[in-house]
């Protein structure tokens, strides 16, 4: 089986690796210069291929496979301008920790920066964003060329899925002609186009590891744990695939310690919150000690040790409150790195977390903590859930009784999803809200967002991408400038075959800027930050074939609030248990929201801490 031309061979040999690495996927932009790596991913039978349009969406598609999966799904585009397009998710993976591939096709050397058609600088494109870059070498039908192509593409996946995992890019020039037509004499007829001496498998077999502290290291830092009255576990937003909640739970029933687990982290929900002290409600009654900046300002006692997993909180306040306690922190990371921007962190454990949780737990011994502290927390998340509980009648001394707010319906949209699920929430206020709102629950949910770099482009597009790697159902709550943002990525609901929920809050505009001193500076307030644009979302609905339905939720349709947050849930479950996509609007007032959202917090800390300290 020799190949019509060297470009093919190449490409053959390039997909080939990416298989034999455990690839089973890879994500296809349409274009000229990338034909031959296009040709061999479709040719290739133990490939699917996802085809996107729109290169900004399919790498942000790509990366919310990788954060649902923990596993790479290759980029492959053309050159010139498409290349960047997959810039924003770069960022983001490298932040986040997401294996990402992006192949760009490029032309060959001699013709940059010559004038050449479509033909830009791709050398090292995407800067120090990425963990591995290789211009490779022009397809060269020699065996010794095809060995390093066969390595470099080894190397770049293993360091993508590597133990500081991130995105990697091979840039790769081809000559004319890029489609099969054969070229008499370019590929010699005894070459070996495996080019492998029998080798079977991956080129190169790549042993994955992890850093771990030796059995000394460990035995101390269980030591220094074991006689900790007040302790905590911070489970922050987790690298792909997630912490595991079962090792996370192990070592908090060693310890005593509570866990405060970011909606993000893979361990606020499942099933082991029967079992497990898992806090979730501390983004609402932590304010008080960011007000008081100076140590604690709450009359709760300080922790003494708290063991940080994962990266920074989505929780300002829980930053805040940690950064003011003088408790041991131990910041664990993977990869030696520094996630912890209050700069509180007394120790920085070099350590896969969920290994060195079950390891730890092990070798603890001690009291099991002060049962006191535990408690004061778990009653506080009672409280607050209890101020927040929709139902609740009497829940706040001169609320608005009308006033619906944001946070009610990411407990809607929560309370109606499947077991299992995956969730992707939007940055700015949905995943605010589900922080503050949402607490743990023992279905199995699996909840994702883009807190690498916070953007609120792409976002479409990376839920839709973890949606296509599982059976779970998906849902996502995503704010109206981040659907607008990348409405090109619905398309995906067809070209990938993914069924999706989308609730869209939306209250016309960013509504975050309302929480934020800006709110008083108008003009330019409502003009160019809150930016209300008016667009309607049914037609956008009809245009991609999601079932499209509508509750308003602002105040002057409001009756009974509790009456709103059963229509939305019906609306949830509806589209829950019917097939195909669906968009459910809620139309919110983003001002009111807020005026809510700061209401019950003051009612939370009066409730929980009684006026703040003593
Ligand atoms: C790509 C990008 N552009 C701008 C921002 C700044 N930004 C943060 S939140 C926000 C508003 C988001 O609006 P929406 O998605 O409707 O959510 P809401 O604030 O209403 O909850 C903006 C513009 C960003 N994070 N990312
Ligand atoms: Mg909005």
């Amino acid at each position: 089986m020799t190949a019509p031309n060297r470009n093919v061979l190449w490409a053959r040999a390039l997909v080939d690796e990416l298989v034999a690495a455990g690839v089973d996927a890879v994500v296809v932009s349409p274009g000229s210069r990338s034909t031959p790596l296009t040709m061999a991913a479709a040719r290739h039978d133990d490939l699917r291929v996802l085809s996107q349009l729109d290169e900004r969406s399919a790498a942000y598609f790509a990366l919310g496979r990788a954060r649902r999966t923990g596993k790479v799904t290759p980029l492959i585009c053309t050159s010139g301008t498409a290349a960047a397009n997959y810039h924003p998710a770069v960022m983001e993976a490298t932040q986040a920790r997401v294996p990402l591939l992006a192949l760009t096709a490029d032309r060959p050397p001699e013709l940059r920066d010559s004038g050449a058609n479509q033909t830009a600088d791709q050398e090292k494109l995407y800067g120090d964003a990425v963990r591995f870059y290789k211009d490779l070498p022009e397809p060269a039908p020699n065996d010794r060329a095809l060995r390093s192509l066969r390595t470099a593409v080894g190397r770049a996946v293993a360091t993508a899925e590597g133990a500081d995992p991130g995105p990697v890019h091979l840039n790769v020039p081809f000559k004319k002609p890029l489609e099969p037509t054969r070229v008499s004499g370019d590929v010699p007829a005894d070459l070996d186009p495996v080019a492998a001496a029998g080798r079977d498998g991956p080129y190169v077999d790549v042993t994955p590891g992890s850093p771990e502290p030796g059995d000394d290291e460990l035995r101390a830092l269980a030591n220094e744990l074991s006689g900790v009255d007040r302790g905590l576990i911070v489970a922050g937003p987790a690298d792909p695939p997630g912490l595991d909640a079962e090792s996370v739970t192990a070592l908090s029933h060693a310890t005593g310690f509570p866990v405060l687990a970011d909606p993000l982290s893979n361990v606020r929900y499942g099933g082991h919150t029967r079992v497990a002290p898992v806090i979730g409600a501390y983004d609402a009654y932590l304010s008080a000690a960011v007000a008081g900046e100076t140590g604690s300002a709450t009359a709760w006692a300080d922790p003494e040790a708290v063991l940080r997993l994962g990266a920074s909180p989505t929780s300002k306040d829980l930053r805040k409150y940690l950064a003011g306690t003088g408790a041991d922190q131990y910041q664990v990371d993977p990869a030696g790195r520094w996630r912890e921007a209050e700069f509180a962190a007394t120790d920085l454990v070099v350590a896969e977390p969920s290994r060195l949780c079950a390891r730890l737990s092990r070798l603890v011994g001690g009291g099991g903590g002060d049962p006191d502290w535990r408690a004061q927390w778990e009653e506080a998340d009672r409280v607050a859930r209890e101020i927040h509980d929709r139902e609740a009648a009497d829940r706040l001394p001169g609320d608005d009784p009308t006033c619906f707010h944001e946070g009610d319906a990411l407990r809607a949209a929560a309370d109606a999803l499947p077991d299992p699920a995956t969730l992707f929430v939007s940055n700015s206020m949905p995943v605010r809200d589900l922080d503050r709102f949402v607490g743990p629950t023992t279905a199995s949910v699996t909840a994702l967002g883009n807190r690498g770099v916070s953007g609120i482009d792409g976002i479409v597009s990376s839920a839709l991408g973890a949606g296509s790697a599982t059976t779970d159902d998906l849902a996502l709550v995503v704010g109206d400038l981040a659907l607008y943002h990348d409405a090109n990525g619905l398309l995906a609901l067809d070209r990938c075959d993914v069924d999706a929920t989308v609730v869209l809050i939306n209250n016309d505009g960013g509504g975050i800027f309302h929480a934020l001193p800006i709110e008083s500076f108008e003009p330019p307030f409502t003009e160019s930050f809150k930016t209300p644009h008016g667009i309607e979302f049914e037609p956008m609905a009809d245009l991609h074939g999601l079932a499209y339905a509508r509750v308003d939720a602002r105040p002057e349709a409001v009756a009974d609030p509790a009456e709103t947050a059963a229509e939305l849930e019906s609306a949830c479950e509806r589209a829950r248990d019917a097939d195909g996509s669906h968009l459910i609007e809620v139309r919110t007032d983003a001002e009111s929201s807020h005026r809510t959202r700061e209401r019950l917090a003051a009612a939370v800390e009066e409730a929980v801490h009684g006026g703040g300290p003593e």
